[in-house]
């Protein structure tokens, strides 16, 4: 059942949909009823097609044109709505009337993306994303059109198309798809050191986020708030999810691209159809013009960002995602995001990636839509009044009844239009500019090591391991030795252990950080570290105590033990948590107790990646059966090799037994090998509930990454 809609989003945003009801017959798009959809008008039943079939003809031409070329990057997104609240004024920072009033639900629309696959790439691939916001505020759209990483690859717009070349498939063969694990990536980034930092994210289990839900997101570019009295302050801002911040395992990412590609957009979907509205909270880094250069940090680099340990994140509003899509292409594909859509109050700053970006979004919207009149879509319109002297164009669908189109006019109402500019209106923040015109940046964007070494110091032991196998994956699936070679002396200048882990399994020379140096497009800046690590850029302890709508899987038999882990299952669904039951069949299996249980899965159409915990109920004949299936047995030892959570009952922990768990014969608790997030009880204790909390508990953890010696486990 939809969830209730939220009537500020139905009130200011029109409505896209278009019902039809029993009584509407077919027709054609000119309103001609259609008595026969079924058959072409031909000559004879065996003879030609004629050409005056104007209902096939219509038919036909309007699905040849069903499909607008997609993004050039970003290509592949989903999207909601919802609403933006302010939680205070904040008349002291800045103008704009979003941020004001508490009371005010701003309507939003929100699109996630990955940046490199094409529209129908599936979605749990290693890759940046796109986090993109549009206010429709009283003062008009503002789009902050962002990612979930701070920081960026290059530092100048010019750099952009070579970039996405670089990633993108390679021209040849059109491979690999949505991946930066083959050649010509490496080939750009190990000779352009300043992608270095972001290299350091892209390899993180940041780029394999176990739901759009659970991903921070970032304005990354510095930007400018400005106050009633043309005050200004430096900008930075940050989304933090409600559920905290959560990956996938690697391995677990590649699976689930095959076994379920809408993975992310599926979870957003099925959460907000299910009433569980994602939620997120804006929050802003600010800085004082004058305290700018204290920071030792350039800020207008977006390869570096602010750590919150040097400017804490001030909170200032939180955004809820409480609606659907009514139509994908109308609202999703459609939806057009422009940096440049700004509000009076936030202004731009020098950023020259930013600037850049300024240019490119409304050219490329033109490109993929065909006319200007985009900004005219439902969805992309403002849900304030709005009047300009724009006309006509590709596809104009508003007949304006006037007969000026220019300003200023005395025949129609053009100078009523003007607002009080001392007052009202957007005012691009004043700023003094004198310097040479020159293709140069500042020598401060030349520390290319400073914070992705910053970075790798902040992570723990198990967020080191995976980086260093990221950049094992990829750069083993890279063929050309030499730039294997390169992109390690790279990294090198970040951390010669780190650079040494991932040449020792890639058949190359030891790092060489003086190879490094002196290969084209090394500048290098040496900063001054104002941290030496920052808790704040790990993922670790970044979860929150809310796990509602996480999934688990049961896995069972004919003769489980349903008594025992009835109790748990209830708790577990009172906490929010979905319990599916997974079996050798569909229908229904019969319990120890001579009762039924409904099966929601089989072996055969699902595996232990859909899910985020698995619980093995007792039973002996069940244990016996499901210990013979190998399907079962690789279902419960992936869920451990990806450290999800476990809980086992009695004999459930047979499937477990080729890691060395078990229950004693007296069948008393009796965990073997002591392992995180793996819980295992008897059939009392389950009875009385006593282990409920203890999986719970380790749910919360999400995933258990600190296990060890996971590369022995058959799975
Ligand atoms: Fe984009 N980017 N980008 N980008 N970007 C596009 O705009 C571009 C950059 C981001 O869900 C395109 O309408 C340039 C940074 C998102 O619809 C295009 C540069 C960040 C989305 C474009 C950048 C982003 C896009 C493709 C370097 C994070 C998807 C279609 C100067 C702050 C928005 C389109 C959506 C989309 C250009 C760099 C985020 C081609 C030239 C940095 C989330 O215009």
């Amino acid at each position: 059942m939809s969830p209730p809609r939220l009537n500020v989003s139905d009130k200011k945003l029109p409505n896209l949909i278009v019902k039809y009801d029993k009584a509407s017959t077919l027709t054609t798009s000119q309103g001609v009823q259609i008595p026969d959809n079924h058959h072409s008008l031909r000559a004879g039943p065996r003879g030609p097609t004629l050409m005056e079939d104007f209902v096939l003809r219509e038919k036909l031409m309007h699905f040849d044109h069903e499909r607008i070329p997609e993004r050039v990057v970003h290509a592949r997104g989903a999207a909601a709505h919802g609403f933006f609240k302010v939680y205070k004024p904040l008349s002291q920072y800045t103008s704009a009337d979003f941020l004001q009033n508490p009371a005010v639900e701003t309507p939003v629309f929100v699109r996630f993306s990955t940046a490199v696959g094409s529209r129908g790439s599936a979605d749990t691939v290693r890759d940046v994303r796109g986090f993109a916001v549009k206010f429709y505020t009283q003062q008009g759209n503002y789009d902050l059109v962002g990612n979930n990483m701070p920081v960026y690859f290059i530092q100048d717009a010019i750099k952009f198309p070579d970039l996405m070349h670089a990633l993108k498939p390679e021209p040849h063969h059109e491979m690999p798809q949505a991946s930066s694990a083959h050649d010509t990536f490496w080939d750009f980034v190990s000779l352009m050191p300043e992608s270095t930092h972001m290299l350091m994210w892209l390899m993180s289990d940041r780029a394999i986020p176990r739901s759009y839900r659970m991903m921070e997101g970032f304005g990354v570019h510095t930007f400018r708030l400005v106050n009633p009295h043309g005050q200004t302050s430096f900008v930075k801002f940050h989304w933090k999810p409600k559920l905290g911040l959560h990956s996938m395992a690697w391995d677990e990412a590649q699976k689930v691209s095959g076994q379920d590609p809408d993975f992310h957009r599926r979870d957003l979907w099925e959460a907000i159809e299910s009433g569980h509205f994602p939620e997120w909270e804006l929050g802003v880094q600010l800085v004082e013009m004058g305290k700018v250069a204290e920071l030792g940090i350039d800020i207008l680099d977006a390869t570096k960002l602010i750590p919150e340990e040097l400017v804490p994140i001030l909170p200032i509003g939180r955004m809820v995602l409480n609606r659907n899509p009514d139509n994908f292409f109308a609202e999703t594909e459609q939806v057009a995001f422009n940096p440049g859509h700004l509000v009076p109050g936030i202004d731009f700053s020098n950023d020259p990636l930013l600037q850049g970006r300024l240019f490119s979004y409304a050219d490329s919207q033109l490109s993929r839509m065909g006319s200007p009149n985009f900004q005219a879509l439902p969805i992309n319109r403002p849900a304030c009044p709005m009047h300009h002297f724009q006309r006509d164009g590709l596809q104009q669908t508003s007949a304006r009844h006037e007969r000026v189109a220019y300003e200023p006019n005395t025949l129609g109402t053009g100078a009523e239009f003007r607002v009080d500019g001392s007052t009202q209106g957007f005012h691009s923040s004043p700023e003094a500019l004198v310097s040479l015109k020159s293709r140069q940046q500042s020598a401060s964007f030349d520390d290319h090591f400073s914070q992705p070494t910053l970075f790798w110091n902040s992570q723990s032991q198990a967020e080191k391991d995976h980086i260093v196998g990221a950049f094992r994956f990829d750069l083993s699936n890279v063929k050309t030795k030499e730039i294997r070679q390169r992109a390690v002396d790279n990294l090198a200048h970040v951390d010669m252990k780190l650079a040494t882990r991932v040449a020792a399994q890639l058949g190359i020379d030891l790092p060489d950080p003086a190879a490094a140096a002196g290969r084209l497009g090394y500048r290098h800046h040496e900063a001054k570290a104002a941290l030496q690590d920052a808790p704040s850029l790990s993922m670790m302890g970044r979860y929150k105590p809310d796990i509602s709508t996480r999934k688990i899987a049961v896995l069972v038999a004919d003769g489980m033990d349903m008594i025992s882990v009835k109790r748990v299952m209830q708790e577990l669904t009172d906490a929010g948590l979905q319990c599916k039951v997974v079996a050798p069949h569909l229908g229904h299996i019969g319990t120890a107790s001579g009762r039924t249980l409904a099966v929601d899965f089989t072996f055969s159409n699902t595996s232990s990646v859909m899910f985020d915990a698995i619980l093995l109920p007792g039973g002996e004949a069940c244990a016996d059966e499901l210990c013979r299936l190998g399907s079962a047995v690789h279902f419960a030892l992936e869920a451990y090799k990806h450290c999800k959570p476990i809980c086992a009952i009695n004999e459930g922990v047979r499937l477990l037994s080729s890691l060395g768990f078990s229950v004693s014969e007296q069948k008393d608790t009796a965990l073997t090998v002591p392992t995180p997030g793996v819980v295992i009880a008897d059939s009392q204790k389950a009875i009385e509930g006593q282990i409920s909390q203890e999986f719970i508990s380790a749910m919360l953890q999400h995933r258990h990454w600190d296990r060890v010696n996971l590369d022995s486990v058959p799975a």
